[in-house]
Order: C-alpha cells, then sequence, then structure tokens
C-alpha cells in the first residue's frame, strides 16, 4: 500500500522519514580493496556505534588462495560487509559500507556499491598486484574514489607520484596516506572523497 501523509498527501522520495533532521545530509561511502588491506580495521576504527562485521574465520580452503604471509596475525576474513557511521559535522552523516576482500565474494560489490557516493580503495603497497582490480572496478564505473595508502611497515616514505605512475591512478584522483588503525588520519580520507565527489558531481 502507497504511504500517505496524516493530511492525505501521498508520501514521496524526498520526503525525510520522521523524526529526521532535514538539514542532515546521509551519504553512502565504500570502503574497498584487496584481501587484508585493512578495510575492517578502518571500518572499526571511525564508526561511532558498534560496527556491524560479518567476519568469519579462514580456515585450511585459503591456503594457496589468499596470500597472508604479510599478514600474518590475520585468522579471519569479511564474507559480506563491514558497517559503520561517522558523523562528520552537524550537515553530513556517512554510513561506511565495506567490501569483502577475497575475489570469490566480489559478487557483493555490485550491491554494496548501488547508491553510493564514492569509495575510499585502501591499498597495501607491499602487494601492489592485488590492488589493480579494485582500483579498475571503480573507474570502469565512473565512481569517485580515492586511493589511500595504508601504511603497513615498511611501506613509508615511497615518493606519491611513483606510487601514481605504479598504481596507475587516473589523474585528478586524490592519493592518501592513512594506518586503518587511526581514526584521525581516515577521516581525513573521508573527507578528500566527499570533497572529490562533490567536485566531480558539479
Ligand atoms: N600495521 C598495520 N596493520 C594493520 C593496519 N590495518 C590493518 N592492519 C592489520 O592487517 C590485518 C588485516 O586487516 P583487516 O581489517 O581484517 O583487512 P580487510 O581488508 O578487512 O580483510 P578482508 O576483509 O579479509 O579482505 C589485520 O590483522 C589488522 O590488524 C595498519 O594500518 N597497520
Ligand atoms: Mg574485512
Amino acid at each position: 500500500m502507497d504511504s500517505v501523509h496524516a493530511d492525505g498527501r501521498a508520501a514521496t522520495a524526498t520526503d525525510v522519514a520522521p523524526g529526521a533532521r532535514r538539514d542532515l545530509l546521509p551519504l553512502k561511502i565504500l570502503v574497498a580493496g584487496g584481501f587484508g588491506v585493512g578495510k575492517t580495521t578502518l571500518v572499526a576504527a571511525l564508526s561511532e556505534v558498534p560496527p556491524l562485521s560479518t567476519e568469519q574465520q579462514m580456515t585450511s580452503l585459503s591456503d594457496g588462495v589468499d596470500d597472508t604471509s604479510v599478514v600474518p596475525e590475520k585468522t579471519t576474513t569479511t564474507v559480506a560487509m563491514d558497517f559503520g557511521r561517522v558523523t562528520i559535522d552537524d550537515s553530513l552523516v556517512l554510513y561506511l559500507f565495506g567490501t569483502p576482500g577475497q575475489s570469490r565474494f566480489w559478487f557483493m560489490w555490485d550491491e554494496l556499491a548501488r547508491g553510493a557516493v564514492g569509495a575510499v580503495v585502501l591499498v597495501d603497497l607491499r602487494r601492489i598486484d592485488d590492488c589493480f582490480a579494485a582500483i579498475d572496478y571503480f573507474e570502469n564505473r565512473g565512481l569517485p574514489f580515492v586511493v589511500a595508502l595504508n601504511e603497513f611497515p615498511g611501506t613509508d616514505g615511497v615518493d606519491d607520484e611513483l606510487v601514481r605512475d605504479a598504481l596507475a591512478v587516473p589523474p585528478g584522483c586524490p592519493l592518501v596516506h592513512v594506518d586503518a588503525r587511526d581514526d584521525d588520519s581516515c577521516t581525513r580520507a573521508l573527507i578528500v572523497l566527499v570533497e572529490h565527489a562533490l567536485a566531480r558531481s558539479v
């Protein structure tokens, strides 16, 4: 049944939910990237509500498929999505959706990307080959994104221009540095993304 207001007017898509503030802009942001680059860590570090996660224990079935050599402490993996919420200021609230990283769960990405204004593509420079697919995904779909270098040990001090060349980051696409465990650096990455997406939209 169609919903109607108390005065009989039909509800429309632009109506604000009861109790919601009209001046608050909610934006959906994807946190994407290859296996084990720190997506779940970033969503958990930023979220002001207990993050929803769908972590499952990795089993011997992952052996030879998922490269845990540089993240040996990793024992679980995201099988569906992460979810968190970040209020940037009085007018902007971001809903973060973390994607699964294992390629066999990538069919989820199209669902998660629906309605998103942009994506933070996390990169681990120790496994650069695993990063191209995520960058290609957003470039091919025309969805604004920023490339966020997650500063794992031994990956600092690399020249940004070299990284842009190596990753074939498109011109105009911002490149930022984050520590996925640190909310300040991750918040800065989100702000860069929102500014980039807004600039692209005008
Ligand atoms: N040193 C360091 N370790 C990190 C950082 N970010 C994540 N980690 C560790 O790296 C591992 C991978 O983190 P996750 O957040 O599970 O990665 P993910 O991208 O969600 O992984 P999948 O969902 O399985 O693709 C974890 O053991 C984290 O503790 C970082 O910035 N620095
Ligand atoms: Mg994860």
